[in-house]
């Protein structure tokens, strides 16, 4: 797709819905949309095909193909979008029916990623993301010719080239994790030294334009960009957050998530979402304003599971309650979840109260202790200072006596060498 569209030249795109679930529609056209909208396509129409068996050839049935061939050309569409995934041989064979360029979900939300990276990091995860889907569906590209001619001499010049083809994407792949792996270690040796702080991790997490950003320049008064557009953010960024009575966590704004993500970007974005896999606890941030949150909810869901992460506590965010009429549905809402509070990122209801929450959750957090501390080892006490909340300190005959909370990483490695009350 051309990423570089300006107002006068933008590509056209006639979209193919093949959700199979009626309810779904709205949300599935919505999204649709405005995944084009932020790639800077012009829709020109749309149809649907209910497929719950696929055609594998074509992904759709024959005679639906034909009709979209029609339709692409009375709207004067560049290209014809599915909203699924297709296989390289599925989209060699759609092209050459319709006579358009055909494109997939994948293909497109890649192509957002694409515009969106700023940062080294998210430049190599894209990248990354891109030859991965390209590398199967590299057999595809070679015309019909060069496939015949592979397949019977065996040793064709069709075939050579896709073997070196396949050698050079591979080669790319593996330097380009290489390459992310560096940029991890940087980030795993911050997230270290970090770590000796007394303050848990925390990360924001939710559906794409739920309000992660917009909630963490609320919280830590931070400036970064929040957009109606979809994957505003992809590069994580962490803040500290003072907290009342001393305590402190480190929040991490992070990608956000959709329904039907590309296992292709789970996996790019793998270094990215360890500051999740790394983080004490979440905050799930849903944007109950739009109508299909409980199918947005779900999607981050079951995005999370594929991390392996079910069992880390989580607090639920229900936001931008400033655009809705019916406070009894919030009130039941936050009543048969448990752990959830509602907010308006936006305007700053609720915060004061999220805060509350995510301050009774550190304080679970920690192991609090007394000790004396022999004179002679005085420098734990400033260890506790300086990794921990010093509750009280008493400096008497017989050594320091100190009542103080750390974190269980920081308990373990002091708490040997203390004499524990
Ligand atoms: N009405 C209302 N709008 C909000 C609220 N919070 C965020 N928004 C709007 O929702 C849109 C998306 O907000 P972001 O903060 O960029 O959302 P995000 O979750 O960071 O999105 P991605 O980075 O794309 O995953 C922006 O237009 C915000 O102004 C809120 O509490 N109320
Ligand atoms: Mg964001």
């Amino acid at each position: 797709m051309n990423l570089h569209n300006t107002e006068e030249e933008k590509e056209r795109v006639f979209l193919v819905f093949v959700n199979e679930r009626d309810e779904e529609d709205e949300l599935v056209e919505n999204e649709l949309v405005s995944l084009c909208e932020t790639a800077g396509l012009e829709v020109t129409g749309f149809t649907r095909q209910r497929v719950s068996r696929t055609t594998s050839a074509t992904f759709i049935g024959k005679g639906k193909v034909e009709e979209i061939k029609m339709y692409a050309k009375d709207d004067k569409a560049d290209t014809v979008l599915f909203d699924t995934e297709l296989s390289g041989i599925q989209i060699r064979n759609l092209q050459e029916a319709i006579g358009k360029k055909v494109v997939d979900r994948t293909q497109l939300i890649l192509d957002i990623f694409a515009q969106r990276a700023n940062t080294k990091e998210g430049q190599l995860q894209v990248e990354l993301a891109q030859l991965s889907y390209m590398m199967p569906r590299l057999m595809s590209v070679y015309t019909k010719f060069e496939r015949q001619k592979g397949g019977i001499g065996l040793r064709g010049p069709g075939e050579t080239k896709l073997e070196t083809d396949r050698r050079m994407v591979k080669d790319k792949i593996t330097k380009l994790k290489r390459e992310i792996d560096h940029v991890k270690g940087t980030r795993d040796r911050l997230r270290e030294e970090r770590r000796k702080n007394p303050y848990p991790f925390a990360t924001l997490v939710g559906y794409t334009s739920a309000g992660k950003s917009t909630l963490m320049n609320t919280l830590c008064k931070t400036d970064l960009l929040a957009d109606k557009m979809l994957f505003a953010t992809l590069d994580p960024t962490t803040r500290r957050i003072p907290l009342e009575d001393g305590y402190s966590i480190f929040l991490t704004d992070t990608v956000g998530f959709i329904r039907k993500l590309p296992t292709h970007l789970i996996a790019a974005f793998r270094a990215t979402l360890e500051e999740f896999v790394h983080s004490d606890f979440f905050l799930h941030i849903v944007d109950l304003s739009h109508p299909e949150w409980e199918v947005q909810f779900a999607a981050v869901n079951e995005t999370l599971k594929k991390l392996e992460s079910e069992d880390k506590p989580c607090i639920i965010v229900f936001n931008k309650i400033d655009a809705l009429k019916d406070e009894t549905f919030t009130q039941h809402l936050l009543e048969t979840h448990p752990n959830s509070v509602a907010i308006s990122a936006k305007e700053g209801t609720g915060i004061d109260n999220l805060l509350t929450h995510i301050t009774d959750y550190v304080k679970k957090q920690l192991i609090k202790f007394t000790a004396v501390i022999p004179y002679a080892n005085s420098e734990f006490v400033e260890q506790c200072y300086k990794y921990g909340r010093v509750i009280n300190v008493d400096y008497k005959d017989d050594g320091i006596y100190i009542e103080a909370e750390l974190t269980p990483e920081m308990h373990n490695k002091i708490s040997n060498k203390l004499a524990i009350c």
